[in-house]
Formats: structure tokens, C-alpha cells, sequence
């Protein structure tokens, strides 16, 4: 019975050396050292090509290296056996280092300091608006918007979140639906997007969407940080937005294409932040034991955790 490890570009040997001494009873193989394909049981991936997983005839499970599936679910010939993909504490905790890292740079004026620096600039003359007036909206309040949202009302914003469905959670305004979102949008200064690219979230974060954020917040216009994916931005209305004032500033960790070409905007930016999609990475060493157990339990014949819904598409 074998294991199918599949994340190209990535370092391959911590999670085969983890996968190895935590399965001992099953053989780890990669797509270059995949001879069996009918021994194959469990597909542990990210990005994998597209048809490689139609290739595996006793396929039972396929097991997401993120949190995010949208790669995954994008393959037309996915075989139709249950995909779970990554809740670990230690990556929703990587999330919530990273939003509250940039809601504080924006909060703090941290490009601004920086500029003074560079050069020798001591000038403190400013308005320094507290936590407890900026305004947070966290579009997507699932495990990685919850944990995000409760470490920055414990940092005193005031928080509000909006999901699909409608949820309740202490000192967070929870909102849901179209009408929710109209609610959310009018107070937030600080806009985060933790949402799964969906076929419903496609571009959404849009010129239109920008529009409806108020422009008279303690931070002087809106913020947007991106986590979640760069299929939810449209690059050229940020662009656009931090031009005409629409936005102020944006934190983006996603981006329509992957590596960010270096001929794009974004980079240079003064008004931009941006990391190269590691807001929150998968580590070997928690996530190769999350899947482990998954294995273990479903081995037992116990049902699997974090099953996507294939029909929302996350
Ligand atoms: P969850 O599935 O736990 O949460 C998703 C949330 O989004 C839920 O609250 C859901 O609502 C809401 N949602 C989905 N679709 C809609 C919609 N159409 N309208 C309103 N709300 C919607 O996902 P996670 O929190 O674990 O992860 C979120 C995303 O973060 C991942 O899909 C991935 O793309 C991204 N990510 C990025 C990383 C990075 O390093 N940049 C690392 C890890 C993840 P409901 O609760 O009602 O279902
Ligand atoms: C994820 C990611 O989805 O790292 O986990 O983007």
C-alpha cells in the first residue's frame, strides 16, 4: 500500500522523511518514483498536475498539503473520493501573526517611519489613532477568521466578520449574506480577506467592493489585506484604488499570478505591502502528524476530518 506525495517545487525530503517514520507501514512515493500507480491509497498534494490523481485507480482519499483547495478542486478529472484539506493550530497561527502584524504596520504608519528613517526624518507630528478606533472587517470568518479576529479585538479593534452562513461569536459583529456584507463594508476601515477562491469569490475584491468602504476612517482611507487567495483581487482596480483614494493602503500575501511578475505595479508601490504567499505556510512538522492521523483514523475505519464540500468548493 503505498502513499503518493505530490507538491512540485517544494523541498520534498522533510515531509518524506516525516511521512516515512510516522507511516511506517505504508511506502512513500513522489510522481518521479511512482512505478504502481494501483498501489497507490492516499494522494497527499499540492498543485498537482493536472489528471496525475485520475491516474490512480484505488485512489481513497486526497489529502490537501493547505488549507486552501482551490488547486485541487481546479483538476476537471478529480476522482471523485473525499478531499480533506489542513486545520492546524500552528498554521491558523502563522495567519494570525501575519494579519495582526500588517493591521498594526497600517494602524502605526509603519511605511511612513521608514521613509523618515531613510531619511533622517524626526518628525513625530501626527495624529495616532488607538486600536479601539480603526475598524476591522474580516471577509471570511471560518478556523483562520476566527483565530485572526479574536487576537485583534483582545488587541482592542473593533472587529466585525462575514461569512456564508450566520454565525455568533463573543466581541465580534458577526454578519452574513448580501445585506450582511453592505453592513460589514459601511464600517470598516481595515478590511481583511481570508476567504477560499471560490466560484462565487472570484474577483471580489473589485473597484465596486472598494467603493463602498468609508473614506473618513482615523486611518485616512481604507486598508485591504489579502491572505487568501489572488484569484479574489483584481490587481488593476487596487492599482487604480490606491490612485484615486478609494484605498489607502494594502497588505497582499496572493496575487493573480504566482510568483508576482516583477514587471507588476504592485511591487514598488509605496502604499503596498507584499510577502510572497507565506502568510501562513504548512510545516512539515505539524502537518505531516495532521495528515499522518487522518490516515491512522480513516485506517480504523473512523471518518475523515475537514472533508471539503466539493459543491461550495471549499
Ligand atoms: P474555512 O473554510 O474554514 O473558512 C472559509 C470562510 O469563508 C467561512 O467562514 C465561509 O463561510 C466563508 N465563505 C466562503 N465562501 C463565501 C461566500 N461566497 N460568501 C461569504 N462567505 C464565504 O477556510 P480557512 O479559514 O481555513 O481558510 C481560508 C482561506 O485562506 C483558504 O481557502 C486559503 O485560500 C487561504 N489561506 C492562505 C494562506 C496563505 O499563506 N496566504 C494559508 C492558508 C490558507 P461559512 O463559515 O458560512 O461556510
Ligand atoms: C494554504 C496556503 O492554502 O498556504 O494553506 O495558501
Amino acid at each position: 500500500m503505498s502513499l503518493l506525495f505530490v507538491a512540485p517545487g517544494w523541498d520534498e525530503r522533510p515531509w518524506l522523511n516525516r511521512f516515512a517514520a510516522l507511516l511506517p507501514g505504508h511506502a512513500i512515493v513522489t510522481p518521479a518514483t511512482l512505478v504502481d500507480r494501483a498501489a497507490v491509497r492516499y494522494a497527499i498534494a499540492w498543485r498537482p498536475r493536472r489528471g496525475l490523481l485520475a491516474e490512480l485507480p484505488r485512489l481513497e482519499a486526497i489529502f490537501s498539503l493547505g488549507a486552501g483547495v482551490d488547486a485541487i478542486l481546479s483538476d476537471p478529472d478529480l476522482p471523485d473520493v473525499p478531499i480533506a484539506r489542513i486545520v492546524d493550530p500552528d498554521l491558523t497561527a502563522r495567519m494570525s501573526e501575519w494579519v495582526v502584524l500588517h493591521c498594526l504596520m497600517h494602524l502605526r504608519q509603519t511605511r511612513r517611519y521608514e521613509r523618515q528613517q531613510r531619511e533622517s526624518v524626526w518628525d513625530d507630528d501626527d495624529d495616532q489613532p488607538a486600536a479601539r478606533d480603526v475598524r476591522v472587517g474580516i471577509l471570511g470568518f471560518g478556523e483562520l477568521g476566527r483565530d485572526a479576529a479574536s487576537k485583534l479585538a483582545a488587541l482592542g479593534f473593533p472587529v466585525a466578520a462575514w461569512s456564508a452562513s450566520p454565525k455568533t461569536a463573543p466581541a465580534i459583529a458577526c454578519f452574513d449574506g448580501p445585506a450582511g456584507l453592505e453592513a460589514m463594508l459601511a464600517r470598516t476601515d481595515i478590511l481583511v480577506c481570508l476567504l477560499p477562491l471560490t466560484a462565487a469569490t472570484r474577483g471580489f475584491l473589485n473597484a465596486r467592493l472598494f467603493a463602498r468602504l468609508p473614506r473618513d476612517g482615523r486611518l485616512g482611507g481604507p486598508i485591504l489585506i489579502n491572505a487568501g487567495r489572488g484569484g479574489l483581487q483584481v490587481e488593476a482596480d487596487i492599482l487604480a484604488a490606491l490612485d484615486s483614494g478609494a484605498l489607502k493602503g494594502a497588505s497582499l500575501d496572493v496575487f493573480e499570478t504566482e510568483p508576482l511578475p516583477r514587471e507588476s505595479k504592485l511591487w514598488s508601490h509605496p502604499a503596498v505591502f507584499v510577502s510572497p504567499h507565506n502568510a501562513a505556510i504548512s510545516h512539515p512538522d505539524s502537518v505531516a502528524r495532521a495528515i499522518a492521523a487522518q490516515i491512522q483514523a480513516h485506517e480504523r475505519g473512523e471518518p475523515l476530518r475537514h472533508v471539503v464540500d466539493r459543491g461550495r468548493g471549499y
